[in-house]
């Protein structure tokens, strides 16, 4: 048996589709497109390929995109105050403070810094506590792409054994919120785990975000369970290049899996899709509108 390749790029273009529309909507009745200012802080290639990406897909929606690129020696008050500009700028629905910071940067402090109401990337402690305790806020992008995959695959995640391997602020702790949100029962596996293959062993639904290249293996999964794949490691070839893998094994797992995201074209395009979404939503909120149908 052969898994499933859950198409994250194509699943990507469908929300990025309903958000053009949902755009075009806003900007009738308002006189404004939604817009997005994104933050780019030194010269980190990763990085600035992603923040990139989020700019190209931001003007492809019909939004509007403000882009900071500031130089590595930017201060943390530099950068709080650019961060102030932005939350008072009413063209501004959406700030992205694209991490890793330098790290004379304190990001907890930036973070916070950014009106609730524009944190896009749902990092803000006010976000973070509004998706422990069941409100409505901002959802980090990525396990909010991961939950939509999830959703498309499975339908119904109630009653499934879920384990997330990773407990970070960004992809681990949230994603095992909004699982836990669908009523599936929740395992938070880290690096202090003991026996994390036995604890893998037991999931309907395994979600990777660790930073691993190839970690999880094949015969840790129940056959059948459908397998998210966040990792992004550059990992070096043969012939002195490099290529992406994620954090699962993927041949050896879809030999085993009901269905498995490739890296890349999985959660990747998934994150970008879904920042675009919390800016639209961002703005229909700010401007007193009811969320918008369809995302
Ligand atoms: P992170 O902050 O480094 O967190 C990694 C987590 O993995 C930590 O909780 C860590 O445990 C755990 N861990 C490390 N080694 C482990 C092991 N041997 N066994 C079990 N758990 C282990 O990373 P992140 O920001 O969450 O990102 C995770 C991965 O996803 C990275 O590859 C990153 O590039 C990728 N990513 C992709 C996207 C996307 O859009 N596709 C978005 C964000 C991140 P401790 O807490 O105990 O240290
Ligand atoms: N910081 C993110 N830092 C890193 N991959 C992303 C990401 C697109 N504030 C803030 O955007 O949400 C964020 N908010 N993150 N990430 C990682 C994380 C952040 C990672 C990969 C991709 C965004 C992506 O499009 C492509 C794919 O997987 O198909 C491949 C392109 C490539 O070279 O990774």
């Amino acid at each position: 048996m052969t898994a499933r390749r859950i198409d994250g790029k194509a699943a990507a273009a469908a929300v990025r589709a309903t958000v053009a529309r949902i755009a075009a909507d806003f900007r009738q009745r308002t006189g404004r497109a939604p817009g997005l200012a994104t933050v780019l802080v030194g010269e980190d290639p990763a990085s600035a390929v992603y923040v990139r990406s989020k700019v190209k897909a931001t003007a492809e929606a019909g939004m509007e995109g403000f882009s900071h690129s500031l130089p590595d020696t930017t201060s943390e008050a530099e950068l709080l105050e650019l961060v102030e500009r932005l939350n008072a700028d009413d063209r501004v629905d959406g700030i992205l403070v694209q991490l890793p910071l330098p790290r004379h940067i304190d990001s907890d402090r930036v973070i916070a810094a950014i009106d609730p109401a524009k944190d896009v990337d749902g990092f803000h402690p006010i976000n973070a506590g509004r998706l422990a305790t069941g409100l409505d806020g901002l959802v980090p992008c990525t396990p909010f792409g991961c939950l939509h995959l999830l959703k498309a695959e499975l339908g119904d995640l109630s009653g499934k054994q879920a384990v997330v391997i990773g407990r970070s602020n960004i992809v681990g702790k949230p994603m095992a919120m909004l699982l836990l949100g669908e009523s599936a029962t929740v395992t938070i596996a880290h690096s202090r785990t003991e026996d994390l293959a036995e604890v893998v062993r037991h999931a309907d639904i395994v979600v990777a975000a660790v930073g691993r290249p190839e970690m999880v293996k094949g015969d840790w999964l129940k056959p059948g369970a459908v397998v998210i794949d966040v990792g992004i490691n550059r990992v070096p070839t043969a012939d002195g290049k490099s290529r992406l893998v994620g954090d699962v094994a993927y041949d050896e797992a879809a030999e085993v899996a009901a269905a498995i995201t490739p890296v890349p074209g999985g959660v990747g395009p998934m994150t970008i899709a879904m920042l675009l979404r919390n800016t639209v939503v961002a703005a229909h909120r700010r401007a007193g509108m009811a969320d918008p149908e369809g995302l």
